[in-house]
């Protein structure tokens, strides 16, 4: 009785160390959207309402990533690293002290909840085309 479930314990142990083995693996493949020196690959990406976009620096320089106010469907919720409340807060806080800049291997996620098509960009590469653009279908 004893040993059966000792051996029983040990089995379940197996299991959840092979669990989180996949867990690990599967965390540092994730991301939908990388970075480059100067540009998010892919700069267009589709999703579905309720999906959620995951961006990680795949690059070696900081980067930010900074919706355009102007640039969201009706109702849309702001996003940007460092979870500024628009534009020209995150901006300002960039230039003034580097805040929401994300760094090689940082990640930054937004659920999307609106349709539409959500512009965005990076505030230190905008002027070298570092923009993207996030489709959000019904
Ligand atoms: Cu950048």
């Amino acid at each position: 009785m004893q040993r059966r479930a000792f051996l029983a314990a040990v089995g379940g142990g197996s299991l959840v160390a092979l669990g989180g083995c996949t867990a690990i693996a599967s965390l540092t493949e994730s991301h939908d959207i990388g970075m480059s020196a100067h540009e998010f690959l892919p700069d267009a990406y589709t999703v579905e309402v309720g999906d959620t976009v995951t961006w990680e620096n795949t690059g070696s320089r900081a980067h930010t990533v900074t919706a355009y106010d102007g640039g969201q469907p009706e109702g849309a919720v702001f996003f940007s690293t460092g979870e500024f409340e628009g534009e020209n807060a995150a901006r300002k806080a960039w230039y003034d002290d580097r805040e929401g800049s994300i760094y090689t291997g940082d990640r930054f996620e937004h659920t999307f909840e609106t349709p539409g098509e959500h512009e965005y960009y990076c505030i230190p590469h905008e002027r070298g085309g570092m923009i993207g653009r996030i489709v959000v279908e019904k």
